[in-house]
């Protein structure tokens, strides 16, 4: 690992996202905290002027932390809210460890089995962006494995209520995740009424990527809720997806009494949004219907 702690030069000051090949977008840096080559991905850590610390993959924005709850809510309480009771919680990547920090505010949760692939994520992300793991390392219902998701989803069966998989975009280690194969182990490893859910990037950037890994959910679960949220720092509306054979159509009561009894604090997600998010626009819905 090499880390600068000033920016080189004027062009240095600015981090930017390729969002395609004609869309960037651009976060003014006051200081470049982390650049590493893992063993699998370019990882840097800057600290910008209006977002907080930023933390990129392979030149893809990860999170900031100015907005960076905005998408771990989106991600974790959705599932978890629509399960009456979630004890045993299978982390698909994250190695910052946001995720982990929503799912144990559900008081239910006895087991968080989370599996990174990427080692050094996971140290920086604790050196460097604290308010992302708050509690999270010193939990003892949480088990960190590191490896290749895919490979220890494999090895369980009929164990899990909860999978939620925090990956990158669908593009180097990640790629599996967004694969058939990878929905057969999670569905196997699912306990009765257990939901698998993950993020699904852009449906305006990535149409593609939204529509096949709707059409995997829908090849194994009866239930299938793709939902929206906006997180300022990714590109345009981003999309979530979760699956089961259980129904993921809930009341307004239940919810408000599930988010009310497990006291989640929250600064983005409703009982309301729950139901919100998944009306879908046009151009979304004709990505998904057929
Ligand atoms: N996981 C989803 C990031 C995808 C962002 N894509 C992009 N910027 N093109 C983030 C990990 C946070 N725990």
């Amino acid at each position: 690992m090499s880390a600068n702690s000033e920016p080189q030069s004027a062009l240095d000051s600015v981090f930017t996202e390729d969002q395609t090949p004609g869309v960037s977008l651009s976060f003014r840096v006051r200081r470049r905290l982390l650049s590493a080559k893992t063993a699998y991905q370019q990882l840097e850590i800057v600290e910008t002027e209006e977002f907080g610390k930023l933390m990129a993959l392979d030149g893809k924005v990860m999170l900031t932390e100015r907005d960076e709850r905005f998408y771990h809510e989106m991600l974790v309480h959705p599932s978890l809210l629509a399960h009456p009771q979630p004890q045993r919680v299978l982390v698909v990547g994250g190695g910052d460890g946001g995720t982990i920090r929503e799912v144990l505010q559900h008081p239910c949760i006895e087991r968080v089995i989370w599996v990174e692939i990427d080692e050094e994520v996971v140290s920086a992300s604790r050196e460097y962006l604290p308010s992302l793991n708050t509690g999270v390392f010193t939990d003892d219902r949480v088990e960190l494995h590191v490896g290749p998701g895919e490979q220890i989803v494999e090895q369980l069966q009929n164990d899990i209520d909860i999978i939620i998989v925090d990956s990158t975009d669908p593009i180097g280690p990640a790629i599996p995740l967004f694969e058939l194969p990878f929905f057969h182990s999670c569905a196997r490893a699912l306990r009765d009424g257990g939901i698998h859910s993950m993020q699904c990037c852009s449906p305006f950037f990535y149409p593609a990527h939204v529509q096949s890994t709707h059409a995997n959910m829908r090849q194994l679960f009866a239930s299938v809720r793709l939902y929206l949220g906006y997180v300022p720092s990714y590109p345009a509306i981003w999309s979530y997806c979760m699956g089961s054979e259980a129904s993921l159509d809930l009341s307004l009561e239940t919810l408000r009494t599930r988010y009310e009894e497990r006291g989640l604090r929250t600064s983005y997600l409703t009982p309301e949004m729950y139901q919100a998010s998944a009306v879908l626009p046009r151009f979304v819905l004709d990505l998904v219907s057929g």
